[in-house]
């Protein structure tokens, strides 16, 4: 059947706009139509295909999974062999590398061109006039694996390389990896279908780049990131790394948007610092950044020594996961009563500390780690959140390792554990008849956000809650100096100090007194929130469960926390007896009335602000009615920067955000 012009034009038209739009989604970041408007045009050259299959070409964006599952990978060699990097650990060994750089060059500074190292799978994509002809593995370097139909279905890999002007042999290669993201729902996915889940985002890239079957290799959320050349046959290519890095993006290929050109070593300690303060920010796992000798000319001279490039050097980041042993599992009882077992570890260096405990968060956690004592464990650092561990070595369980079964009665005051539907955590039932509560409430209460009482550190509030001396939080106004001044470690100065700061504390503010009581479910926020919108404590006691949840951002479940919390006759006595104390604050005008010009807005603070902490700028923020939040967002209406703001500022600059000076601030503040 021949194919009518126009249907061959058309189909042609639609080739070139999807091939257009995939670039600007998948390698720019920057979609310019719906995605709706992508797929109508991808179904309507399905169509033309379908009624005219002598239109489908191989590179057609319709045919990106297609072929049928294989019964093995084919082997490939790299013509070039895909090298390696050597590792700097430190500043001193990248200053070695520069300067050992510099003395064969014989220049005195060297221009550099920095990227981050992803954590991935590195990949070797061939391309002849333009066309993806093949993938591969680095395998061993000299010898990969054919997965050409597997990186097809990638979709920011181009099946057609766009514009003109490439090379007739262009072999690229980069990193196919799996963003964060992208890991979690995969994982969840898995676990509701019942399959195996992976450890890491570089296994389950890894993992989903060696399917036999393409198709299950298209459901998977990969990505592939290009980071330089590698055999070049019938043309020419920029003569700096970074300008052909720019160029292989303008040929549709997706380059990493934080790659840079950073001058001499100390240029690329400063890229360092700058991407591990970002490292946490990024989609993506990172495990150190890559720097390369710019100058093509220069890299030729100073060529290989065995399998890794000397114009290349990897600066690893401290890493995020170590093996260690786990000695114990201890069970510690929350202000909620929740229980947390904790994993005693030996001492490990990991994400850049020395680390002995580990959260293992709750039952159903240990059950799916199937952790026991004495076992090889993984944990895992990131950023500043608290160290977990995140999977256990179990080739290396002696023989014998007991199951770990959480305890029926707390292990603190003896009551009931229990665990209720749809709860992730087991409680104990004691409340503040359950020390452990008890002292976990009062180090809440007089911690700095809330009433922020100098001086009262844990060991004091142990001591005052095991002597009986304090058995609610209103009971610490009731202690005399002389009653401290006989407990352990505290002489006379100390106790006429924590006297004062006690004194000094009862002048408060009323977001700051609800926050401090500790009810279930009202963090900080919502304190502030409910400070703002009732104005005083007797409307907010009085307020049933429809007018709290007129509050912003209070729902059903705070609500109805809020509600139980002033039912309790107990806690009444409590406010009460603080009240007597002399605990105060100065009224608020809710911000409901006063038709505030920030009533409503939403903020994100970020960085040092001169003539006040961020606590105190979010608490005047919430007061007049607005919102603090912690991340930045496109309902975001302004994001305040400060000095040596952190990556809240890139992303109110990516998604175009208004952002404000400590200036701006302080006069909205005003109005
Ligand atoms: O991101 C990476 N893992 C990565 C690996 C980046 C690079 O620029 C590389 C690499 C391995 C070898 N460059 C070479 C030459």
């Amino acid at each position: 059947m021949t194919i009518p012009r126009d249907v061959e034009r058309r189909a042609a038209e639609l080739r070139k706009q999807i091939e257009h739009h995939n670039y600007l989604y998948y390698v720019l970041d920057s979609p310019e139509i719906p995605d709706a408007e992508y797929d109508r045009m991808l179904r309507e050259l399905q169509h033309l295909e379908d009624e005219f299959p002598a239109l489908v070409i191989p590179e057609s964006p319709t045919q990106r999974v297609g072929a049928q599952p294989l019964k093995q990978f084919n082997e490939v060699r790299h013509e070039l062999p895909m090298l390696s990097l050597g590792n700097a650990f430190n500043p001193d060994e990248v200053a070695d590398f520069d300067r050992r750089a510099r003395e064969r060059l014989g220049e005195d500074e060297i221009e550099y061109a920095a990227e981050p190292k992803l954590d991935g799978l590195a990949i070797s994509l061939l391309y002849e006039n333009g066309v993806l002809m093949r993938g591969a593995t680095r395998g061993d370097g000299t010898w990969g694996e054919d997965v050409t139909q597997n990186v097809r279905t990638i979709e920011s890999i181009p099946l057609r390389l766009l514009g003109s002007g490439y090379p007739a042999v262009l072999e690229v290669r980069g990193e196919a990896i799996m963003a964060r993201a992208g890991f979690e729902l995969l994982n969840a996915r898995q676990r509701d279908k019942g399959e195996k889940t992976f450890v890491n985002p570089r296994n389950a890239a890894a993992g989903s780049l060696r399917q036999l079957d393409p198709r299950i290799t298209a459901a998977r959320p990969l990505q592939f990131y290009c980071y330089g050349p590698g055999r070049i046959d019938g043309g020419t290519v920029p003569g700096r790394h970074s300008e052909l890095l720019a160029r292989l993006r303008e040929w549709g290929l997706r380059i990493n948007e934080e790659s840079a050109v950073v001058h001499g070593a100390q240029g690329c300690l400063d890229y360092y610092a700058r991407l591990a303060a970002k490292r946490d920010a990024l989609a993506y796992d990172i495990d150190g950044v890559v720097y390369k000798v710019n100058r093509a000319d220069q890299q030729r001279a100073l060529g290989f020594v065995s399998r890794a490039p000397r114009w290349a050097i990897a600066h690893k980041f401290p890493a995020q996961e170590e093996m260690t042993r786990l000695l114990d599992i201890d069970v510690q009882v929350g202000r909620t009563g929740a229980l947390t077992p904790v994993a005693r570890l030996e001492s490990v260096f990991v994400g850049g500390v020395t680390v002995s405990n580990a959260t293992l968060h709750n039952q159903d956690e240990i059950e799916r780690l199937d952790v026991r004592k004495g076992d090889t464990v993984v944990v895992r650092r990131a950023g500043d959140v608290i160290p977990e561990v995140v999977s256990v070595v179990k080739e290396k369980r002696r023989r014998g390792a007991r199951r770990f079964r959480m305890p029926t009665h707390c292990p603190v005051c003896g009551s009931e554990v229990v665990r209720l539907e749809g709860e992730a955590a087991a409680r104990c039932t004691g409340g503040l008849f359950c020390a452990a509560q008890r002292k976990q409430a009062i180090r809440h209460f007089v911690s700095r956000r809330a009433m922020d009482v100098d001086g009262l550190g844990e060991k004091l509030v142990e001591q005052l809650v095991d002597s009986g001396l304090v058995r609610n939080v209103s009971d610490v106004y009731r202690i005399s100096q002389q009653q401290f001044a006989a407990l352990e470690r505290m002489g006379e100065t100390s106790a006429a100090n924590l006297v004062a700061a006690l004194e000094k504390s009862k002048s408060t503010t009323f977001g700051r007194f609800i926050f401090a009581l500790g009810i279930r479910q009202v963090g900080e926020t919502t304190a502030h929130t409910l400070a703002a919108h009732f104005g005083t404590l007797d409307a907010l006691m009085a307020a049933d469960d429809e007018q709290l949840q007129q509050a912003p951002d209070v729902g059903p479940i705070v609500a109805q926390s809020i509600c139980t919390f002033f039912a309790q006759p107990h806690n009444r006595e409590v406010i009460e007896n603080l009240r007597a104390s002399g605990v105060h604050w100065p009224a608020e005008t809710p911000a409901v009335t006063r038709g505030s010009v920030l009533a409503g807005k939403s903020f994100v603070l970020t960085g040092t602000l001169e003539s006040m902490t961020r606590d105190a700028a979010k608490a005047a923020l919430i007061a007049r009615g607005a919102k603090v939040t912690a991340s930045v967002s496109k309902k975001t209406d302004y994001v305040v920067i400060g000095e040596n703001p952190g990556s809240k500022l890139d992303k109110a600059q990516q998604l175009e955000v208004p952002t404000l000076d400590e200036t701006g601030l302080l006069k909205l503040l005003e109005r």
